[in-house]
């Protein structure tokens, strides 16, 4: 009782992330407790080791309290789980990733070191914005696509007004003319809010407006601007200091691809082995993605698919890093491969990440998977995964009381806490730093629709993605206060971005920008470690902290509530002069009633 004990990957307790296997690792742990002496245990193949701990002085400039001990972690695999055994005089205790215990809790609770797993902690540091081309801003009018200038899916393109809500028209077959050169010219706007990366939804030449279907992925559509837009923006964007994560569509490919027209017109075309093939009435001849007949998919039992997206010298994969990408979004990542399991892909998706990363050694990858990702994590493979299963989905279904889906959905503050707490520590801690987390996308729909179009609760909901351990990313026009004109997901959410400011919530933009400016400049965020600290039915809160080698410890509570009234939250604010982030009102630690209605920051140096 009152005692502590603390171990986790920040510099002061961990000499270093991502060593090579086969190395050791200093460890250090820090408690109050009265121990007589202290021992690491180490899963080895077949039994438990354990291992001496030293006592040792702590960092210089620490304030906490407690003894330091130091462990050496043997990196004799790819991912090993350790644990601490605080002796005492007749008895012990073990410190997992999930705190003290008696026992020592099954091997998924025990803190685990991938070894030569290198994280993209650029990627860390970084606030996101995800952009859909076609509705972000038209910087080239003469480049748009014209009504009638061809044929999709049996129907003539549209081309409609910037000023022209989304409906029946704004799906698949309208196009509102958005390019790259629009994003080149909006970047110093982008700066202005904080944005220091942005994800593009793909931007190779295809015939729809979402353009996931690609004819040809070695060519910046023409309507976006072409390959000198794409190379202007690159340019511009690096001036800017943001980076550029790009769209991998490695699943299926266009029906109006080269390959996929060269294996439909003959049985005894090479690139026949491209696809697979089939006869179910009613089903395109061939697999494709949800049976859509515009999007057959790619068979990487075929080595020439492998090397034409991936390994090869000059594929696709390494082509746009080549071109100035930082990295890529894998879309439906658990599709991709060889025919077989997820599982069975792995290997495959192992071989992107290593050609992605000879190209560009901080390249940062992630997967798209809405559901369970753990078996796709161990570091070898993607770097992460967009976070709509640990962290999107259920903060919004908590605070819109409903899913994506408009399916009601009771769920309460403490078992959200539970479910992204789960989703938090079955991860090693710089992959769950690596989780690309989103409230919304241009899949589902927009979370200030969700949520009512309630200002307040939107902010609740940002206040944890800026907070939450992983890359946050904020979807074009939430900033803004852009909307939906009816319930839904596609194409609902996907209205093209007023640069009328008299139509921003301007209020809005203030706050959202002031929360990144937080996220930009705290190290907690970036690199800290995760605790919740309090949950009830309407509100949450959680601890970050980062402790440097120097001693140095970085504090942050982020507190959010879903209630739009002012609602008064008890909470124990660890020890320490403690500031509101944003109205920099001071408290002190210890017993505090905040009201937590549109979430709060609280800040400790
Ligand atoms: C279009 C229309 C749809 C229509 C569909 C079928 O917009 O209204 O139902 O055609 O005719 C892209 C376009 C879409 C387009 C689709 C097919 O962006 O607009 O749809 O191609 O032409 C699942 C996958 C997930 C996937 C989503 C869309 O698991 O990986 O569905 N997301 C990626 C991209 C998409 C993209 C594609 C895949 C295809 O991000 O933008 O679509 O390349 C629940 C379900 C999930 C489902 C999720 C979201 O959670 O359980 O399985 O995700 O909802 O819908
Ligand atoms: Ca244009």
């Amino acid at each position: 009782q009152g005692f502590e004990a603390q171990h986790d990957h920040t510099p002061a307790y961990t000499e270093q992330l991502g060593a090579a296997l086969g190395q050791t690792v200093r460890v250090r742990m820090r408690t109050t407790l009265p121990v007589t002496d202290v021992a690491l245990k180490v899963v080895q193949v077949g039994e438990i080791e354990t291992l001496p701990a030293q006592e040792i002085t702590g960092p210089a400039g620490f304030s906490g309290e407690g003894r330091w001990f130091e462990a050496h972690l043997p990196l004799h695999d790819q991912r090993v789980r350790y644990a601490w055994q605080l002796n005492l005089t007749d008895d012990h205790l073990n410190l997992t990733a999930l705190g003290l215990h008696r026992s020592r809790r099954g091997f998924r609770s025990w803190f685990q070191y991938l070894a030569g797993h290198v994280a993209p902690e650029w990627a860390w540091r970084s606030v996101f914005y995800q952009i859909f081309p076609d509705r972000f801003r038209n910087g080239d009018p003469t480049n748009d696509v014209q009504t009638g200038e061809y044929i999709y899916e049996g129907r003539p393109v549209e081309h409609v007004a910037w000023d022209h809500p989304v409906d029946a028209h704004g799906d698949i077959h309208g196009h509102y003319g958005g390019d790259l050169n629009g994003v080149t010219q909006a970047l110093p706007y982008l700066k202005d809010l904080g944005i220091t990366g942005l994800w593009l939804t793909p931007i190779f030449e295809s015939p729809s407006n979402h353009r996931y279907d690609i004819t040809d992925y070695r060519r910046v559509d023409p309507h976006l601007g072409g390959e000198d837009a794409w190379d202007e923006l690159v340019q511009e964007a690096d001036q800017a200091g943001i980076r550029i994560v790009l769209d991998g569509v490695f699943n299926h490919m266009g029906n109006e691809n080269a390959l996929f027209r060269a294996a439909l017109e003959s049985e005894d075309a090479p690139e026949r082995s491209l696809f697979t093939w089939r006869d179910e009435p009613g089903k395109p001849p061939y697999h494709s993605f949800f049976d859509v007949p515009t999007l057959p998919k790619i068979d990487y039992r075929n080595e020439s698919a492998v090397e034409e997206f991936f390994s090869g010298e000059s594929s696709v994969v390494r082509h746009w890093l080549r071109q100035g990408a930082a990295g890529w979004r894998l879309d439906v990542a658990h599709m991709i491969g060889a025919g077989g399991t997820d599982t069975d892909n792995l290997p495959l998706h192992r071989a992107l990440k290593t050609a992605a990363r000879q190209e560009r050694p901080d390249a940062y990858v992630f997967g798209e998977r809405f559901y369970d990702p753990e078996h796709a994590l161990d570091g070898q493979g993607e770097d992460g995964t967009m976070n709509y299963h640990g962290f999107g989905l259920p903060v919004m279904q908590w605070l819109a009381g409903a899913t994506y889906f408009q399916e009601p959905s009771r769920i309460s503050g403490p078992e959200v806490a539970e479910i992204m707490w789960d989703a938090y520590h079955a991860l090693a801690p710089e992959v769950a730093l690596s989780m690309f987390n989103l409230l919304e996308s241009h899949d589902i729909g927009r979370a200030l629709y969700r949520l009512g179009n309630d200002r307040t609760r939107f902010l609740s909901a940002f206040t944890l993605l800026v907070a939450y351990p992983g890359v946050p990313c904020t979807y074009y026009g939430t900033e803004i206060g852009l909307s939906q004109s009816r319930p839904g997901n596609m194409p609902w959410c996907r209205e093209p971005m007023p640069w009328d400011e008299s139509q921003w919530d301007l209020e809005l933009h203030s706050r959202v920008k002031a929360l990144i400016a937080v996220r930009r400049q705290t190290a907690a965020l970036h690199s800290g470690n995760l605790r919740f600290l309090h949950a009830e039915p309407d509100a949450l809160a959680f601890l970050r902290e980062i402790t440097g080698a120097d001693g140095q410890t970085s504090r942050v509570i982020a507190l959010a509530s879903r209630r739009t009234d002012a609602h008064e939250v008890s909470l124990t604010l660890p020890a320490g002069e403690w500031r509101d982030a944003l109205t920099g009102e001071a408290m002190a630690g210890g017993a505090a009633i905040l009201n937590a209605t549109g979430g709060r920051l609280l800040l400790q140096h």
